[in-house]
């Protein structure tokens, strides 16, 4: 980061109301941002996140309808059920809102319109699969047909499961409506698009020139669609759910759900400082140029956040653009993908429920095998040694030793601090140097090897009680031991806020085991 920024607003990506969320979603994108954010508030570094519910879009009716119930049933269930556990697991968002709220609707409207209004979307009439009973236009996966390859009777709009080929719905031979059965024809609609190709130049230039610190594997992304040019994007479906778009002779028409969804960043910060005038404007943290944008999401979101919003942005023309997009890759589990729609996962409600109260050690082993470069797979195996071998032997360790031994000779009162050695020293200067480590691999976006980094804390609080034994000097130089375990205590409190991003409910207890009343970034190596 060259520029110095005055603030951060730090968004994660909405999740879908359709179902809980898992430990891929959790490592991928929100433990990852809370680490960020708890970190700047250390720092005392203004900072907002943002979260929310993504209620729109096709997942949810097709839930609904699955369910039996009303889409609105649908995400109030799971927007509180994801809003309730991420409360619990510790993700400290400044406002975790839903894209059904009136100030999103209002805001996601008033967005489009300029942009209709000032001739920025193309329109566009082509001939979609309409189904004249239930007068609906059909999206690709809801359709099916006879393939024209294989000639299984059931195959996607999308794809053929049976022989494998990639398809289009009007291939199809006798297309239906794959949850009604109706027979489908083809009806003329109109849409509006975001032409993407007239913003190719500029967003070569911001990314690629001008954005080549972002990782890897999200420039790649980006220049891989760029290299095959864009094309104008649809920004409106047929759907009767979702936000109206605001055009005379648009009935029954909505806005795309990657349209609105991002603008949902927008309308949760405007949500949040409406209500808390104290924060300043919600204009300052979207508009003002000295404040720094970042977009945690998972790998499958990137060409939405680095091309499509904000191809957006620029087209309206008030707002601030991202300034870094961390994506990480996807975690497997135990060796498979995790699925949703086969409910193949560790539920993040069912975690808090089946082990409560035990959010950090989720929290360290998510962030410990983090795909941050590559696909990385969680096993209860990992699991397990993770919390044994370092969190037990090497943290819990340390912080039980060095209270146990105030405890022990001191009546659990801290000791006076006499003269420093130079092995008290040397310890000392190690901290320092772990926290300019720390701060710059933070400041990256490197979170698992933060984590270790903070760990090796632990790791020379250890080798310190170890090596100067004050069980031994109690009796010949109880003056001594006075200092190591002042010293031993100081760790401890480097410990608590080392780990305050990533441990967040040990370091609480930490706090108050040890009576810190201060606690910030700038303590931590002293
Ligand atoms: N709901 C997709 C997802 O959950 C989508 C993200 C929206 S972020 C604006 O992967
Ligand atoms: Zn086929």
């Amino acid at each position: 980061m060259n520029k110095q920024f005055k603030r951060t607003t730090v968004t994660s990506a909405l999740p879908y109301a359709n179902g809980p969320v898992h430990i891929g979603h959790l490592a991928g994108v929100y433990v990852p941002a809370d680490i960020y954010v708890r970190y700047l508030r250390l720092k005392g570094r203004p900072v907002l996140f943002i979260g929310g519910s993504d209620e729109h879009g096709v997942p949810v009716t097709i839930r609904a309808r699955k369910e039996g119930i009303s889409v609105q049933q649908v995400v109030d269930r799971y927007h509180t059920l994801i809003k309730d556990s991420f409360e619990k697991f510790g993700i400290s968002f400044d406002i975790y809102s839903r894209t059904t709220s009136a100030t999103h609707h209002k805001l996601a409207s008033d967005f489009f319109r300029k942009l209709y209004d000032e001739g920025k979307f193309v329109e566009k009439v082509s001939e979609q699969f309409y189904d004249e009973q239930t007068q609906h236009f059909l999206t690709d996966r809801n359709i099916r047909g006879e393939c024209p390859r294989c000639h299984a009777a059931d195959a996607y709009g999308d794809q053929c499961e049976k022989c494998g080929a990639t398809l289009s719905p009007e291939e199809l031979i006798n297309p239906y409506n794959a949850e009604t059965g109706n027979p489908l024809v083809r009806k003329a609609t109109k849409h509006w698009y975001l032409p993407l190709d007239q913003y190719q130049n500029w967003l070569e230039h911001w990314i690629l020139d001008e954005h080549k610190e972002w990782r890897p594997n999200v420039y790649g992304q980006c220049k891989s669609w760029l290299d095959s040019g864009l094309h104008p994007r649809a920004v409106t479906r047929d759907l009767d759910w979702g936000i109206p778009v605001p055009v005379e002779g648009a009935e029954g028409k909505v806005l795309y759900v990657w349209f609105d969804a991002p603008i949902g960043y927008i309308s949760n910060t405007k949500e949040l400082c409406d209500a808390h005038p104290e924060l300043g404007s919600w204009e300052t943290w979207w508009k003002d140029p000295d404040t720094r944008l970042v977009h945690f999401i998972g790998k499958d979101n990137i060409v939405f956040h680095c091309i499509v919003f904000p191809a957006m942005l620029k087209a309206h023309g008030d707002y601030i653009l991202p300034d870094n997009v961390p994506s990480n890759e996807f975690l497997n589990l135990e060796g498979n993908k995790i699925s949703t729609s086969k409910n193949y996962a560790v539920w993040l409600h069912e975690y808090l429920q089946e082990i409560p109260g035990r959010q950090d050690e989720l929290r360290y082993v998510l962030t410990a095998n983090a795909p941050e470069t590559k696909d990385n797979d969680f096993t209860w195996a990992d699991y397990q040694a993770r919390c044994n071998n370092e969190l037990v032997a090497v943290y819990g360790n340390f912080v039980n030793r060095a209270l146990q031994l105030t405890q022990k000779y001191y009546d659990g009162v801290v000791p006076e601090c006499g003269e420093l050695t130079d092995f008290d020293s040397a310890t000392f200067g190690e901290f320092a140097g772990i926290k300019m480590r720390l701060e710059e691999l933070l400041e990256n976006f490197k979170f698992r090897d933060a984590q270790k980094e903070a760990m090796n804390l632990a790791r020379i609080g250890n080798k310190y009680i170890a090596d100067s034994e004050p069980w031994k000097l109690i009796k010949t130089d109880p003056e001594r031991v006075k200092t190591i375990i002042y010293i031993s205590l100081q760790l401890t409190a480097n410990l608590a806020i080392a780990f305050e991003p990533f441990l967040p409910f040990s370091s609480k207890r930490l706090r108050n085991m040890i009576g810190m009343e201060q606690f910030n970034w700038e303590q931590l190596g002293s």
